[in-house]
């Protein structure tokens, strides 16, 4: 076992950390199969902060091992539901009891403020398990009638070992979305982190012990996607795989599932969201939102509102206003209070954004604002936009997943829908209007699993969340995740019929 070991000295927390990492299965940390290891890097600074266990497709296997005897014997069904739900709310507890200590973390390696990670991060996470405690002891079939002769019922039995690959733009958010509806429905578990940002799933797996999960219920193994992550999609011992992450490798994830036995997929893949502002929005709130909607954990959110689209009545003004409103934006050390945005999550991501600002410039966008890099060290970009675009040029068509939006004037309701739905995309949408009828007429015609009227990026545990399109398959979040986790059962009871 190693631990990590770091002492924070910032504005907005001070503090020594320590926790054991490395894969852990069965309750316990250990090396990689092969001991090799993975850097974590700071995005500030561009620095080793530590290395990790870089788990490989045995570890993944010893994992498969572990959740399935687990599942077996001390998991699954062989545990109430209001016992699986009284684990959850003490694992929610510890990861309250552990705010601080988690937003640094995430800070740390991801690059996102403390302030932002503590209040939505982290906090998100905590109600996000408390709500699916809640569901534990609910989970219950039907009796469905037929005849008098006949008792037929159905039961949503947990479906096993499932496998969760989650990416690094909220890492220990969507390690809660992951964990909470599994685990309420009582599967185990075998996730996979980003390998850019591990650090709050290798803390939380010790709270999940001190909470008390007999071992093996959750197994996390670090390592790559190629490796490990393609281990757990086409494992034979896994029988649902859920993955957050690019729409390339939710491609990748369907073919090992396809090839190996046909699991269950769930995905959560990009977006290219459209953010209508209509003649008779609230400016203010409207930029004021839109800003939030690109800007927000630095453009890395997959349903960031990258496309803004805005009337002609109001496009001079909007753009003037929002113009101002991106300017104001501190990009600066993650850890200082007066920080609104810190760098992108890795050099991968940094040249992935610049060169997408490069092709909008060679394309013949036009540059309004920023453009750039920010400073000289870390992975910060400068809050970026650009007008007159075409809508064949690729900023205009691909997730840039950066602080980067494109500003699009329209004339009327019918020009906005054809362009908003004009994307290989279908994971968000935003309408701003005071004409609450025409927002809901729109809000009914955008092709989005989620549509927000006079707001953005605005979530709750309680209500579904997935894409239409390549943007996904199934939904996390609300009542309807917990059928991603549970195989449904019909048991026919004849009561006396002769045949
Ligand atoms: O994602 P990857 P990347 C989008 C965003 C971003 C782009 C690339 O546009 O610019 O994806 O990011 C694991 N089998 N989103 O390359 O690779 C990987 O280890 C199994 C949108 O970092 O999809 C990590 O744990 N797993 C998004 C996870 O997949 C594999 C969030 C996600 O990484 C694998 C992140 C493989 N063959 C990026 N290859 C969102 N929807 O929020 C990689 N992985």
């Amino acid at each position: 076992t190693t631990t990590f070991a770091y002492e924070f000295d910032s504005e907005s927390f001070k503090g020594k950390v320590s926790f054991p990492t490395g894969v852990f299965i069965d309750g316990q940390f250990s090396a990689g199969s092969d001991g090799s290891t993975i850097d974590v890097v700071n995005p500030s600074t561009g620095k080793v902060i530590t290395s990790i266990a870089e788990g490989t497709a045995k570890d993944v296997d010893r994992a498969v091992a572990a959740a399935k005897r687990t599942f077996e014997n001390t998991w699954g069904l062989k545990v109430p539901g209001a016992q699986r739900g009284k684990l959850l709310n003490r694992l929610a507890d510890l990861l309250e009891t552990h705010s601080d200590e988690l937003a640094a973390l995430e800070a740390l390696d991801n690059g996102k403020t403390f302030l932002w990670a503590k209040a939505v991060d982290v906090h998100f996470s905590i109600e996000t398990i408390r709500y699916y405690a809640g569901w534990a002891d609910k989970i219950h079939g039907q009796v469905v009638e037929t005849h008098e002769r006949k008792l037929a019922y159905t039961r949503h039995e947990p479906i096993g070992v499932v496998g969760q690959i989650i990416p690094w733009n909220f890492p220990l958010l969507m390690f809660a979305w992951k964990l909470g509806p599994a685990l309420a429905t009582g599967n185990a578990i075998v996730l996979k982190p980003s390998e850019f940002t591990p650090l709050t799933a290798l803390r939380a797996c010790s709270l999940i012990n001190e909470a008390g999960f007999p071992p093996g219920v959750v197994n996390v193994v670090t390592g790559y996607g190629h490796t490990a992550g393609q281990a757990i999609s086409e494992h034979l011992g896994i029988d649902k795989v859920a993955f957050t992450g690019s729409t390339l490798v939710g491609r990748k994830i369907m073919e090992a599932a396809a090839k190996s036995n046909l699991k269950n997929v769930t995905l959560e893949l990009g977006g290219k969201s459209p953010n209508i502002v209509l003649n008779d929005a609230d400016l203010d709130l409207a930029v004021d939102w839109s800003a939030f909607g690109i800007y927000w954990n630095h453009g890395q959110c997959c349903c960031a509102g990258s496309r803004i689209f805005v009337q002609s009545g109001i496009y001079d003004e909007f753009l003037k206003r929002f113009t101002a409103k991106s300017k104001s934006i501190k990009l600066g050390d993650p850890f200082a209070k007066a920080s609104d945005q810190g760098p992108q999550v890795s050099q991968i991501q940094f040249d992935r954004i610049l060169d997408y600002i490069n092709s909008g410039k060679q394309q013949g966008a036009k540059v309004h604002l920023g453009g750039e890099r920010h400073g000289t060290k870390g992975y910060f970009i400068q809050p970026t936009i650009f007008t007159d675009t075409r809508p064949d040029m690729r900023i205009v068509q691909e997730e840039i997943f950066g602080p980067v939006c494109v500003v699009i004037k329209f004339e009327d309701e019918e020009d906005v829908l054809r362009q908003a739905n004009d994307t290989l995309y279908g994971l968000a949408a935003a309408v701003f209007t005071q004409d609450i009828t025409r927002g809901i007429q729109l809000a009914h015609k955008l092709q989005a699993g989620t549509v927000w009227i006079n707001c953005v990026n605005s979530l709750h545990p309680n209500v579904p969340f997935g894409g239409y399109k390549q943007s996904g398959i199934g939904r996390e979040l609300g009542e309807y995740a917990l059928a991603n986790y549970t195989n449904l059962k019909a048991v026919h009871v004849n009561l006396g019929e002769r045949i």
